[in-house]
């Protein structure tokens, strides 16, 4: 492991992706895909058989490994750390699983005020070593190619949605319960939860991530007074509080098209953004002054590769020519993707993207 955290993070800086997130010009569009390591890809089904995820992920070289496949079969511009939004709160024992085809699994729900005292503040040297041992082994593996790595946390709503509803939900009632009929607890809780995605934050962008996304990916499940009372002070914290490490921050959720005002204030360089919105009116609704990442619909990419192609040519014409586009799917990758339309996908984005791009990679790179 030669380069220091700092020095990777620094040479980042210019890579197409972080300078895409800083509405910077750029040499080609950048292109990633959430959820890019899984299932889709067959070397990651190896290299996880049929064990729990939550140990793949404390097994720093089987999560660096799973995190860079994707930049080796897509050639993607950025990688994101192999590992999951319940690590944290899993770390600090509040009894967490995560059930294979059903996601996050919560043994004693969170339900009133002596449940706080299982959310202790989360020391990630001591609680959670093996994520910055993954982000740097993730780091070094990458330095050749320069791709930056992201890390990543989920934001305090989303996480407690799981701790509140005890798993996956389609109605989030019990979580909007609790909020509107105990706000004091419901402050406390995301306070905690805003403070732990900080620390875990914190402890990626020292082990060498070059950039970081906050997934709120229920927040589009509430209101926008509701989002803006209860849900974005603290997301606004965690937003803040990382800006100061110097790495540009993007924040993400689903069906947000009625809150992208609320979030492009929030704090973060980037707003993801999901299929709903057209990029160009996205730019709009998150109030200018941000880059937008996203949004073709996952639905559309497990092909045939007309489809994929007619609906990814009009996501960069809706981004249209000024700086400040990440390209990215506007969910998770679907796990009976094929592979090789992702890889074509890339070559695309690569060939066609025109947001901020100027002619001649060096001059753009130098301005
Ligand atoms: O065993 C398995 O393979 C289960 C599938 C899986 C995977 C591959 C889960 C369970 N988590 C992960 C890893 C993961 N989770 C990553 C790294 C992979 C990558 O992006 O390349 C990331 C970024 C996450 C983040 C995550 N976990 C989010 C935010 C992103 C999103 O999809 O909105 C959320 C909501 C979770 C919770 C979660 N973990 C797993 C599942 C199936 C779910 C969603 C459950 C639900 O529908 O509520």
């Amino acid at each position: 492991l030669s380069a220091t955290p700092a020095a990777s993070i620094a040479a980042a800086a210019g890579s197409p992706f972080v300078r895409a997130c800083r509405r910077q010009t750029v040499p080609h569009t950048p292109v990633w895909f959430m959820r890019q390591a899984g299932r889709s890809l067959p070397e990651y089904r190896s290299l996880r058989g049929d064990g729990s995820i939550l140990a793949a992920i404390a097994d720093p070289a089987v999560a660096a490994e799973a995190t860079v496949q994707p930049v080796r079969r897509y050639g993607v511009d950025a990688a994101i750390l192999f590992s999951d939004i319940v690590v944290p709160v899993h770390a600090v024992g509040f009894g967490v699983d995560v059930v294979p085809g059903q996601g996050p699994v919560v043994e004693r729900p969170f339900r009133s005020a002596s449940d706080l005292t299982r959310l202790r503040p989360l020391e990630p040297a001591v609680d959670s070593p093996y994520v910055a041992e993954a982000v740097r082994l993730a780091v070094a593996e990458l330095a050749p190619s320069k791709v930056p790595l992201i890390g990543f946390a989920g934001a305090p709503f989303t996480v407690a949605s799981y701790l509140v509803e005890g798993g996956p939900s389609r109605t989030f009632a019990r979580v909007k319960s609790l909020m509107h009929a105990e706000p004091g607890l419901w402050t406390a809780l995301l306070d905690r939860l805003a403070s732990m995605a900080v620390a875990f934050l914190t402890a990626q962008v020292e082990a060498g991530a070059a950039a970081v996304q906050l997934f709120d990916s229920w927040a589009g499940w509430l209101a926008p007074y509701e989002y803006e009372q209860w849900v974005l002070p603290a997301t606004r914290q965690v937003l803040e509080r990382v800006a100061s490490l110097g790495v540009p921050t993007i924040l993400f959720g689903v069906g947000t098209g009625e809150l992208l005002g609320l979030m492009g204030g929030a704090g973060a360089d980037v707003v993801g953004v999901d299929w709903r919105v057209p990029l160009d009116q996205a730019r709009r609704r998150g109030g200018g002054g941000r880059a937008v990442q996203g949004n073709l619909d996952p639905a559309l990419c497990v092909g045939p590769w007309p489809v994929t192609e007619a609906a990814a040519r009009r996501v960069l014409e809706e981004a249209g020519t000024e700086p400040g586009h990440v390209f990215n799917l506007g969910h998770g990758v679907l796990p009976e993707t094929d592979p090789g339309i992702l890889a074509e996908l890339v070559a695309l984005v690569h060939a066609e993207g025109r947001a901020g791009v100027t002619e001649g990679g060096r001059t753009a790179v130098a301005g």
